[in-house]
């Protein structure tokens, strides 16, 4: 029997019923986390190599979940790293080669995917996009690289907001206060917490740059590396400590000390301008008398030292200084992550929410002499990972497979059970996350490729693309040369020696470029899109020739 109520009546109860139960009720749906910093080195987390700093919280992440020792960047820069992260595409396909033009907003990234699955969405800290993120009901982000002290944040509502503080304690600030506003109910949720810090230049909080600048700090093994054995972009690449890194905007002596100095400090290279005044003067009265008296410390040893110093006492003070002030800003990272941990554990969330710890690519800690990253070496093209779900993931796992940050965005949405669109290029991790055998064995991959586009531009690093398997690393830089470079993972684990001509790997050689041909081919990169980006630059002007 069919009952005609009056149509009034079937809305209100409508409405009654929908009055009363106005969450999605899906336990079976996890939570994401996903936390990246920007330019953190794998070498700088004590999960992964102990020598540097403590990161209490970041190990407590990878005890409690999986820590992936090969995961690496398609593409070794920040935003093209964030482009690939978001759309599950290599750096050709998306189009955001570089940190120079913006991201084409019209292909589809997967927080939108999230949010169309009935997911609450919400991004806090650095994009690097050049516009506003899609797909995320509420955000804040920095303008292009943003600040460390007193930073300003683009709002959902298009506005600029300055927030007076220390930008990592911001963030999370902000962070725990979505957290707050948001995750109380039973929608699942998915939120991009995502710092500046450690990236350049390296402005700790006060009270840490009091205390890490009291620290020494061991130097790698190929500090004084000097190119041999590799082709000519390692010995034209900008980005050596002693050469390349700036006194004032790096190792904070004063301009004006610099000045006072006259021939006792070479010319710098590339020295900006307004490279100590610039951030130093965002801070207000109160935050300048904090940083004063460490500044005053570091200006007066470098000026009684400095002149009496060796080339080699140099580059080893310049080090120094940039370890004391990169890893203060990571100590204030991990820090940071506590206070979100603690949250989570004490809202009843750590259980079913995914935690991935990440960055947008690693970075040299002097290795080869060098800071900065965009090489297919490996302290730049492998990047730190993390997984934590403890209602399904085991913990203490490490997974050794080669992962990429291409993985991610198929990843998520899989563990959501939400649809991977078939353009994406990475693969889901998921038969790496749970430790059924038959499940790992669905897994299989035997390289992984890599394309780097940013040159002529700021440190000057040759592009050049290449693959990367287990046993080798084959890359060819290309534009302005023409040279290949092969090494050998096993044997040569510090990448110092290029054995492309040398007659023991003929063979390998021959194998490998025809790997590395066919990975193009399945990519879809092609010398056509190379030279398409190469046009680009010039009709942009950032061509001379
Ligand atoms: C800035 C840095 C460079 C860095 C690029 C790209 N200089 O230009 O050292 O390589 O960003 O970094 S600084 O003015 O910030 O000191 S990225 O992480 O955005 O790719
Ligand atoms: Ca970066």
């Amino acid at each position: 029997m069919i009952i005609q109520l009056p149509l009034r009546l079937i809305a209100g109860m409508f409405l009654l019923f929908v009055g009363c139960s106005p969450k999605i009720k899906d336990t079976t749906k996890p939570n994401i986390l996903f936390i990246m910093s920007d330019d953190h080195a794998y070498q700088a987390i004590s999960a992964y190599h102990d020598s540097l700093l403590q990161t209490p919280n970041i190990d407590r992440l990878a005890k409690e979940g999986i820590r992936f020792t090969n995961a690496s960047v398609t593409n070794s820069i920040c935003a093209p790293s964030r482009a690939t992260i978001l759309t599950g595409k290599h750096t050709h396909l998306h189009g955001k080669v570089d940190n120079r033009f913006p991201f084409d907003t019209t292909q589809t990234t997967f927080p939108q995917l999230f949010k169309k699955a009935g997911y609450k969405t919400a991004m806090f800290g650095k994009l690097h996009f050049g516009n506003s993120p899609k797909g995320v009901d509420e955000f804040k982000i920095l303008p292009g690289q943003g600040h460390y002290i007193n930073p300003d944040f683009i709002t959902t509502e298009q506005d600029t907001v300055r927030i007076e503080g220390y930008a990592t304690d911001i963030i999370t600030d902000l962070t725990l206060d979505w957290l707050e506003r948001e995750a109380q109910d039973d929608t699942p949720f998915m939120l991009m917490y995502l710092h500046k810090a450690p990236h350049r230049p390296w402005w700790p909080r006060a009270d840490k740059f009091a205390e890490f600048t009291q620290k020494t700090f061991p130097e790698p093994a190929t500090l004084f590396d000097d190119y041999k054995g590799r082709g000519s972009a390692a010995k034209t690449a900008e980005m050596n400590l002693l050469k390349h890194m700036m006194y004032s905007h790096d190792s904070k002596i004063r301009p004006e000390l610099i000045t006072a100095m006259g021939d006792q400090v070479q010319p710098s290279v590339n020295e900006f301008e307004n490279g100590f005044y610039g951030p130093y003067h965002r801070a207000t009265l109160e935050q300048r008398a904090l940083y004063k008296p460490t500044l005053d410390r570091i200006n007066a040893e470098f000026e009684t030292q400095w002149p009496k110093m060796t080339d080699q006492q140099k580059m080893r003070w310049k080090y120094q200084r940039y370890m004391q002030d990169y890893l203060a800003t990571i100590s204030s990272i991990d820090d940071n992550l506590g206070r979100v941990l603690n949250y989570l554990d004490q809202s009843g969330l750590s259980e079913n929410t995914i935690v991935i710890y990440t960055s947008d690519q690693g970075f040299y800690l002097g290795e080869h002499g060098w800071f900065d990253k965009r090489f297919i070496y490996d302290e730049s093209f492998k990047t730190p990972l993390i997984i934590r779900w403890p209602r399904k993931i085991q913990g203490e796992q490490i997974v050794t497979e080669m992962v990429q940050n291409l993985d991610y965005a198929p990843t998520l949405l899989n563990l959501a059970q939400i649809e991977i669109p078939k353009d994406m290029q990475g693969k889901s991790l998921k038969p790496l996350l749970f430790s059924e055998e038959e499940e790992t064995q669905k897994w299989n991959r035997d390289a992984v490729y890599y394309h780097y586009y940013e040159y002529p531009a700021v440190h000057m690093v040759k592009r050049h693309y290449g693959l990367v398997s287990e046993d080798y690393k084959l890359a060819h830089f290309y534009y302005d040369v023409d040279e290949w470079e092969l090494y050998d993972r096993k044997e040569d684990p510090q990448e110092i020696n290029n054995v492309i001509s040398d007659p023991a790997y003929t063979e390998v050689v021959i194998e490998l470029k025809e790997k590395l041909a066919e990975m193009r081919l399945e990519y879809k990169d092609s010398p056509e899109l190379d030279q398409y980006y190469i046009d680009l630059y010039r009709q942009n002007g950032y061509l001379t020739n």
